[in-house]
């Protein structure tokens, strides 16, 4: 095996793929090597091995996103490899290239689920396009993959998945044609407990898809992320809005570099005074050099920003004071069981407390038992949302929660 600890970092860190390396499997080691080296330049990282069972061995590693292998190679040839790389892991993509070009040994290629089948010599700008495209679908798949592990069956319904193969750009497609958006109510603690707006959350109607966050990440994999979040927000701005209330719009931190964000023009910027835009702490937000001044444009066409997710990730803190929102969103892991966990109760006292110093309001979300609803007024929280006080639908619910507030002293 030559080389195949060596890793060079992918520079290819703008199509926003997470890192991983592409197997070239031949036993000519030249071409090996060449063609390792023109994805490289391309930014794709490389491993090379000069037979099947090597192969197999670099697999093992398991930061392998694709392979493109040559056909006709001794101790275990190319119709081999895929065999043995499909029973192992069905979705990871297969290319194949090789010199003696037959109709049956292309045949059996895609038969065997081979994604492409290249000739020598090949073209350098098919393959990296081949392999770049491959990429995407492969992290499609891991997408499609972790959500059919981490989703509790109950929640599938009837249409449970079955990932057998390659999902194709078509199904992810459909998926992003067939969104739709949901309403969840976020109610003011203040006698009454009245409406005080809705968090938008995108849903697809592609029964593959039940997990809108499985299909943002499958969207990003496959590089159309900023086109549904577009789509996100017309729709957002679109008749079915909810009249006279603020609405929780997403934004993907990637979405703060898109130009049409910031676009007057924009049909959510013609609303912007109802918008409040989340931004996720679990985003490095530090590496975002212009946050300020897209924080300070957005902020000019009238948008609110709260910070979502707080307390979930590691830079709670600098998010809080690189951002300064509106509102605070904490994290449902900070309101899970605070009636019973006297430290968690402790933290979002600490957090509550700082917010309001600092003139922000704070929402917690995630409520789902009436204790955490009453434990979150205690606290001192504005805003609360939560499956304990309505589950997000497409029609706009205003949901009534019987809890007389006045019972708590702030
Ligand atoms: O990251 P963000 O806070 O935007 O996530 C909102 C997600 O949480 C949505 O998918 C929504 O359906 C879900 N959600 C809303 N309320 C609750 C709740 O009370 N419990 C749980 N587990 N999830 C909730
Ligand atoms: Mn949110």
């Amino acid at each position: 095996m030559i080389d195949s600890n060596s890793r060079t970092p992918s520079s290819d860190s703008s199509s926003g793929l997470p890192p991983g390396r592409v197997l070239v499997v031949d036993d000519e080691q030249w071409l090996a090597v060449g063609l390792a080296r023109i994805l490289e330049r391309h930014g794709i990282s490389a491993v090379i091995a000069g037979n099947g069972l090597e192969a197999l061995a670099v697999l093992q590693q398991g930061d392998i996103v694709a392979v493109i292998s040559d056909i006709d190679m001794p101790e275990l040839n190319g119709t081999q490899l895929i065999r043995a790389i499909h029973a192992q892991d069905p979705t990871l993509p297969v290319m194949f290239i090789t010199g003696v070009p037959d109709a049956e040994s292309a045949a059996a290629a895609v038969e065997l689920g081979a994604y492409k089948y290249l000739t020598k010599p090949f073209d350098p700008d098919e393959v990296v396009q081949a392999t770049r495209r491959a990429i995407k679908m492969r992290n499609v798949a891991v997408a499609r993959w972790e959500m059919h592990e981490q989703t509790p069956q109950q929640e599938w319904g009837a249409a449970s998945p079955s990932i057998t193969k390659l999902p194709t750009f078509d199904d992810l497609d459909d998926a992003l044609r067939q969104i739709f958006l949901v309403y969840q109510p976020i109610i003011a603690v203040q006698p009454g407990l009245p409406l005080f707006g809705y968090e938008v959350l995108l849903r697809s109607a592609n029964p593959n898809w039940p997990r809108p966050d499985k299909l943002i990440s499958a969207a990003r994999a496959g590089g159309r992320l900023l086109q549904l979040e577009r789509r996100i927000r017309a729709l957002a701005a679109g008749p079915d809005r909810p009249p006279g209330v603020p609405q929780f719009v997403n934004l993907h931190p990637s979405s703060l570099a898109d130009p049409e964000l910031t676009d007057p023009g924009s049909p959510l910027s013609a609303i912007a005074s109802s918008v409040v835009l989340e931004i996720t702490e679990a985003a490095q937000l530090e590496s975002h050099t212009s946050l300020r001044a897209t924080l300070q444009t957005l902020r000019a066409l009238g948008y609110r920003i709260a910070l979502d997710d707080l307390g979930s990730g590691f830079a709670s803190l600098n998010n809080l004071f690189a951002i300064e929102p509106d509102i605070v969103k904490l994290d449902m892991a900070l309101v899970r069981n605070s009636d019973q966990d006297p430290h968690k109760r402790r933290l979002v006292e600490s957090i509550v407390r700082a917010c309001r110093q600092m003139g922000v309001s704070v929402v917690a979300e995630g409520i789902e038992t009436h204790a955490e609803l009453t434990t979150m007024i205690e606290i001192g929280c504005n805003l609360l949302q939560g499956y304990a006080i309505a589950r997000p639908t497409r029609e706009l619910t205003v949901p009534r929660v019987e809890v007389d507030i006045s019972a708590f002293e702030h």
